[in-house]
C-alpha cells in the first residue's frame, strides 16, 4: 500500500503554529518521523493557518523537500487555491512529483484542475462526489468515480496518476456509510482495466470517536481486502502500520517471513525501530 502521511496538516495545532512562525525544525522533525514510519508520499495541508495560503504551501513544500525527495501531495478542498498552488510548487521544485488532493467529479472542478494536473505532470485524487455533495449510497459514488476516471483519461492523464477517493465519513455521525466505501472500491475496480488507484483519508472514520486508533486500523484492514491501494494515515502509528503489513502478507501482497515486519522495513531501507529519529 502507498502510505500518504497525514501529519503535516494545519488541522494539527503544532503544524499550524509552525507554518505561521516559519519554524522549519518542527516541520522537518515531524516529516522525519513519518518517513521513518514508512511514509511514501507527504500530504501537505495548511489548514486554517492565518495568512497567505499560497505562500504557506510553497514554504511547507520547500521545507519538506529539504528532508526528502518523495512525492508531495497538495491537499485542499479549494480548487481555486490548488490552481495557484500546484504550478507555484512545481516551479519551485521541478524535480518533485506532485499529487493534487483533491478534485470532485463536478464539471466546474474538473475543468479547473485536470488541465493543471496535465501541465504539471501531477497525479490527481478524484473524490466520488459532485455539486450535490457526498452521496449517501454506493451507486452515486460509483457514478461519480467513473465520471472522474473517464474525464481524467480524456484529458490525457495516465491511469497510474489517477486516484479515486470514495470518501470516508466518521462512524459516529454517518453510521453504515463505511460499508459503502468498501463496496464502491470493489465496483470501481472493474470500471477500467487496468484500474486506477484507490485512496482514503483513514482518520476521518474515527474523528471525535473514542478508541480512534483501533477503529482506524480495523477499517484499514477491511478496506485492504476490497482492493485499497493507498491511504492518508499517521505513518508513525506503529500498530496501524503493523496491521497493514500483516494484512498484506495474508492477502499475498507481501512475502511471509518469520519477522515480516522487520523484513518490510529493511526492504525500504527504514531504520529497524520506527522510534526516535535525530534531526
Ligand atoms: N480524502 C482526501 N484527503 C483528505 C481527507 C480525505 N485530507 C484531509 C483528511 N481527509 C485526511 N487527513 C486527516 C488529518 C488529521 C485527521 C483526520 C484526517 C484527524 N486529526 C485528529 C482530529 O481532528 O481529531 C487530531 C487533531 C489534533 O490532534 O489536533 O482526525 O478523506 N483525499
Amino acid at each position: 500500500m502507498i502510505i500518504f502521511s497525514e501529519r503535516l496538516n494545519g488541522m494539527y495545532r503544532d503544524v499550524r503554529t509552525a507554518i505561521v512562525e516559519r519554524n522549519k525544525d518542527v516541520i522537518q522533525e515531524l516529516a522525519e518521523k513519518q518517513l521513518a514510519g514508512g511514509a511514501d508520499v507527504m500530504d501537505l495541508n495548511v489548514g486554517p493557518a492565518k495568512g497567505d495560503a499560497v505562500e504557506h504551501f510553497v514554504w511547507l513544500a520547500r521545507t519538506v523537500r529539504e528532508v526528502t525527495d518523495k512525492p508531495l501531495s497538495l491537499d485542499s478542498a479549494k480548487a481555486d487555491l490548488l490552481m495557484q498552488v500546484v504550478p507555484r510548487v512545481k516551479e519551485a521544485l521541478p524535480d518533485t512529483k506532485l499529487v493534487i488532493n483533491s478534485c470532485t467529479a463536478a464539471p466546474r472542478y474538473m475543468e479547473k484542475l485536470l488541465p493543471v494536473a496535465v501541465s504539471c505532470d501531477a497525479a490527481i485524487i478524484g473524490l466520488t462526489m459532485d455539486q450535490d455533495g457526498v452521496p449517501g449510497n454506493v451507486e452515486k459514488r460509483v457514478e461519480c468515480g467513473a465520471t472522474f476516471i473517464m474525464t481524467a483519461l480524456e484529458h490525457g492523464i495516465p491511469i497510474d496518476d489517477i486516484y479515486i477517493d470514495p470518501i470516508v465519513l466518521p462512524v459516529n455521525a454517518a453510521f453504515k456509510q463505511q460499508q459503502f466505501v468498501i463496496e464502491a472500491i470493489r465496483e470501481l475496480a472493474i470500471v477500467h482495466d487496468p484500474p486506477p488507484k484507490f485512496i482514503i483519508g483513514l482518520s476521518n472514520v474515527s474523528q471525535k470517536c473514542l478508541m480512534n486508533r483501533l477503529l482506524n486500523r480495523t477499517f484499514l484492514v477491511m478496506c485492504l481486502t476490497a482492493g485499497l491501494s493507498a491511504a492518508i494515515v499517521d505513518a508513525a502509528d506503529e500498530e496501524l502500520i503493523s496491521a497493514m503489513i500483516s494484512a498484506e502478507v495474508l492477502l499475498g501482497k507481501e512475502l511471509y517471513s518469520d519477522d515480516y515486519i522487520k523484513a518490510w522495513r529493511m526492504q525500504r531501507g527504514l531504520p529497524s525501530e520506527a522510534e526516535p529519529v535525530e534531526v
